[in-house]
């Protein structure tokens, strides 16, 4: 799938971009999947495993979030289907340098208008669990490539997903997890680029890796922002079990 070109951006740069990947008629399927879970999360008032799912819901100034939706594969099988989807695991197959990945992600993030919704600054090496007897870097390259769908369009004001080039570098800078939207990274005592934000298009998939630190600011436009993501390990690299029936299945790229 992916020219060496690219694949070396991957590994310097951190990231790479392919434009309409996906076309807007499947895009249109899989936007109704997630509109279909949205109906779900309608119903619930905190985070719990529904339908098979883990639907993770809070609050922040009275107001409800409707942050996520992780492995949604048993609530949407759609969302699965989309997530096998060989132009997205032929990417992964490239850069994990593997025939095979267990699928750890198979999520959704809403973010809607005024919600307040951020994702601070992270590495998903933290998420995987670095550092713990939960992740081991088997193919000493990351061992872990995730895959960011645009759904609607990612516009400077509705909270689109920044990158910062080249900060996968280190590798593991032990920054904290991404999903508090109080924690306040403190970047400057690191050597960085500026963080780059990255307009999608509905149907463009960013790819990056573990080390990779990326984040996103909250929705201040009036149009929801909503991204499906996808994330393959090397097989072997994860030992811990995701929320969700079915998470981290062994799939054939
Ligand atoms: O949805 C976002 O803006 C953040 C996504 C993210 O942090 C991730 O995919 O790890």
């Amino acid at each position: 799938m992916l020219s060496k070109e690219q694949i070396n951006e991957f590994f310097t740069r951190g990231y790479i971009m392919i434009e309409a990947l996906f076309e807007q008629s499947e895009v249109g399927e899989m936007s109704a999947a997630i509109e279909r879970l949205k109906t779900e999360a309608d119903s619930l008032d905190q985070t719990c495993i529904h339908k098979g799912s883990m639907f993770v819901i809070t609050e922040k100034d009275g107001q409800k979030q409707i942050r996520r939706v992780s492995w949604a594969a048993p609530a949407e099988p759609e969302l699965k289907k989309w997530g096998q989807d060989k132009r997205l695991t032929g990417v992964a197959k490239d850069l994990l340098g593997s025939d095979t990945a267990n699928q750890l992600i198979n999520q959704v993030h809403f973010k809607y208008p005024h919600d307040g919704v951020r994702y601070p600054f992270h590495q998903d090496c933290k998420h995987r669990g670095i550092g713990t007897d939960a992740w081991t870097d088997i193919n000493g390259k990351g061992s872990y490539v995730q895959s960011l769908t645009a759904i609607d369009e990612a516009t400077i004001d509705n909270g689109p997903m920044y990158f910062i080039p080249y900060s996968c570098k280190d590798g593991n800078l032990e920054l904290e997890l991404g999903y508090n939207d109080e924690a306040d990274t403190d970047l400057s005592v690191h050597d960085l680029a500026e963080p780059v934000p990255i307009l999608m298009k509905p149907g463009d998939v960013a790819f990056f890796g573990p080390y990779t630190i990326h984040g996103s600011f909250p929705n201040t436009s009036e149009s929801p922002r909503r991204v499906f993501i996808n994330g393959y390990a090397y097989p072997g690299a994860n030992t811990r079990n995701y929320p969700g029936e079915g998470s981290g299945e062994l799939i054939t790229l």
